[in-house]
């Protein structure tokens, strides 16, 4: 089967705090719409959404799991999210494929870090908040409700109410019985409440309101609904228990018949070219248009080979279709279009517009990839990626095998296409591969899939911190490069100004050479001459930043000019200019936020001060729990994640962010410097 229309579809992310119930929560939708004989569960390992061997290990989702149900006329497509934080960067890449974002919260846990980081990261698409695990016993729904409004605002409102024993939920939108019993509220003040909001964006409606009392149909209120979805001024609240799938049928209506269809939603924007040439365009959801798709997730899956999950953003597809991949000029044929259900693939005649399907095995494909049918639509990009937080955290990573370091480049290719939030880069200084993520588990989660999809034996190490230089005052040097050596000489000089730009804003580069002192056609070999020496570093020999390098004068001879003396004299010129500028050496920092229980907050803020951490804010999220938020040095972070967990036995929370950076202590910047002039490249290690 196949959906026909754009109007048909729903596409739905679940997000929200690890183990708060998405994976389950989806096992029971699949369940009570027929997909599936009976639900699967985390603990035996059955689940549709979390198939691989080891997510069944761990007990949590390790990748974004595409799944479809039909219902009452209605294609879902959902998209399982994983909760862990250090797998954000997998969570959020769902976003640009789904127009609503269903934030599940259990309601044994409350309001969780995971919880708030996705209610705000899926701010501009509508939200909706499922409340699960209702069937456990001793909830307090009046005080979670409070605190949801307290924390999301009071356009959260619920659409239904478990009822008194938590056993059923009863609408309070469609056909709601006042009389029923519920655990909290009642039934004719949500659903009050609910119209009122609705209503307060359309003035004739709110007039036809107040004269017609209650008797405004729910078909009156679909236009303003998703209107108010859209803009922000409605979250609705639904109540289920993926255990005992209570509320499941009923959230399958609301998605059916309130959740917006592609049409209704926020969908993402596009532009055309890069940079400042590029320019709006417009993609709309219809089937005679070219065919443009957003490839929103990539898989390797060892034995089958690459597979890519797209949204059909214009257009159409069949095995037909004939697509280019981006400004490529080599069409792939589809050949096989797939419709996913978790691990299994299906093929399907037809994608219409709006619609989540995949293709397998064509390599060119990477994430983010624009496919379509005309090149028209070559150069088509997302306006917009998600709010994807910065791989901070870092491990350097030796093979065990020397063979191996070729599959290992092309593993960690494959990773960082996965997983937006993985980095890899390579450290000069002691030619070691360095991979970085959001905390120590996704780098653990990394070395396992290493090892599991491509056999990876590794030794791993700290890398060494990511320094940088910068100076502090203007300065300027001259540099004259001249060789005379029997035949053609060389000679080059190059004037320039270096001025100290604010923390954050990288490298600007300006040429300010009047009347030809240095020929236009050498002023590129003046400038790769500046950026070597800016990526070499003078001081400590880390990459310059947040510089401004004006190349003011210069001389050069009729003959013995060329190249090579220019860029020799630039790259000169700039280490003269930045040493005469009060260089200093950056380290990076962190922004980190731990929750911890109340009792532990005095050991954990001693521990972080003793790794010259600054408290920046503390909060309570909930009774019992602190939250502290700390800048600390990436340099004394070593270790800190095993140590919390020791102090705080396993019970504690832990984020990290990058924070920028600032003038590292005057006794590491000048160890830096003497290592630097001592010509010892792997000294640094130990910081
Ligand atoms: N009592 C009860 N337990 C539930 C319910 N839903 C899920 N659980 C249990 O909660 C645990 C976590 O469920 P998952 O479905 O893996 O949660 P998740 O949100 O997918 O977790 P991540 O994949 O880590 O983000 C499992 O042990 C489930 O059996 C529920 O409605 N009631
Ligand atoms: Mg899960």
């Amino acid at each position: 089967m196949t959906p026909s229309s754009v109007h048909d579809i729903r596409n739905l992310a679940l997000l929200g705090h690890a183990g708060s119930g998405k994976t389950t929560l989806v096992e029971a939708l699949l369940a009570a719409a027929g997909e599936i004989g009976a639900s699967g569960s985390i603990e035996r390992g059955d689940t549709v959404a979390d198939f691989d061997p080891q997510e069944k290990a761990m007990g949590h989702s390790l990748h974004t799991a595409l799944v479809h149900l039909e219902w009452a006329g209605h294609w879902i497509n959902l998209l399982d999210t994983p909760g862990l934080p250090d797998l954000a960067g997998r969570a959020l890449l769902s976003l640009p494929a789904v127009d609503t974002a269903a934030i599940v919260l259990s309601a044994t846990a409350g309001i969780e870090s995971g919880t708030r980081r996705m209610m705000a990261a899926a701010k501009g698409k509508c939200r909706m908040i499922v409340v699960n695990r209702i069937d456990a016993a001793g909830i307090d729904f009046a005080t979670l409700m409070e605190s949801v409004s307290a924390a999301f605002g009071r356009e959260c409102l619920p659409i239904n109410l478990p009822s008194a024993d938590g056993s059923r939920v009863v609408d309070c939108f469609f056909a709601p019985d006042t009389s029923a019993a519920t655990a909290f509220s009642t039934v004719s003040a949500a659903h009050d409440a609910l119209v009122d909001q609705i209503v307060e964006l359309d003035e004739a409606l709110m007039g036809q309101y107040l004269e017609q009392g209650e008797s405004l149909d729910p078909e009156q209120l679909h236009a303003p609904f998703e209107r108010a979805l859209r803009e922000g001024h409605l979250i609705p609240l639904c109540f289920v228990s993926a255990r005992s799938g209570a509320g499941v049928p009923e959230l399958l209506d609301i998605l059916g018949r309130l959740a917006p269809d592609p049409t209704e939603g926020n969908p993402p924007r596009f532009l055309k070219g890069e940079g400042q040439a590029a320019a709006p365009v417009e993609v709309a959801l219809d089937p005679e248009r070219h065919a443009v798709a957003h490839v929103f997730q990539v898989a390797n899956d060892p034995y089958r080979g690459k597979l890519a999950l797209f949204r059909v953003h214009q257009g159409q597809l069949t095995p037909n279709s004939q697509l280019y991949i981006g400004d490529g000029r080599k069409p792939f044929k589809v050949a096989h279009l797939l419709r996913m259900q978790g691990r299994n693939a299906v093929e399907t005649p037809l994608a219409v517009p709006g619609d989540l399907c995949a293709v397998a095995r064509v390599d060119e494909i990477e994430r983010d990839a624009v496919l379509h049918d005309s090149h028209d639509e070559d150069y088509h990009h997302l306006a917009s990626a998600p709010d994807y937080p910065q791989p901070v955290f870092g491990l350097a990573l030796m093979t065990r095998k020397p063979a191996d370091e070729q599959k290992l480049s092309e593993a960690l290719a494959r990773l960082t296409d996965e997983d937006p939030c993985l980095e890899v880069s390579f450290d000069p200084r002691n030619r070691r591969t360095v991979v970085r993520g959001l905390g120590e588990q996704h780098l653990k989660i990394v070395l396992e899939e290493l090892a599991a999809r491509w056999n990876l034996q590794l030794d791993t190490a700290t890398p060494s911190i990511p320094y940088r230089e910068t100076i502090s005052i203007v300065a300027e040097a001259r540099y004259r490069h001249k060789k005379q050596s029997g035949g053609a000489g060389q000679f080059g000089e190059v004037a320039l100004r270096v001025e100290p730009l604010p923390r954050g804003s990288g490298i600007e580069l300006a040429d300010e050479v009047k009347g030809g002192a240095i020929p236009t056609n050498f002023m590129p070999a003046v400038e790769k001459g500046v950026r070597q020496a800016l990526a070499e570093g003078a001081l400590a020999g880390f990459p310059l930043q947040d510089i401004r390098v004006v190349v003011t004068d210069g001389k050069h001879h009729a003959v013995d000019s060329n190249e090579v003396s220019f860029v020799t004299a630039g790259r000169h010129a700039l280490i003269e200019a930045v040493l005469a500028a009060r260089p200093l050496v950056l380290e990076p920092l962190l922004d980190v936020q731990v929750k911890v229980a109340d009792a532990l907050f005095g050991e954990v803020s001693a521990e972080l001060a003793g790794r010259r951490g600054r408290l920046t804010a503390t909060d309570s999220p909930a009774p019992g729990w602190t939250l502290i938020s700390a800048r600390v040095p990436m340099a004394g972070l070593e270790g800190f994640e095993s140590r919390l967990k020791a102090i705080c036995a396993g019970e504690s929370e832990f984020v990290l962010e990058a924070g920028g950076h600032e003038p590292a202590p005057r006794d590491v910047q000048s160890e830096l410097a003497r290592i630097h002039a001592n010509g010892d490249s792997n000294g640094n290690g130990s910081h």
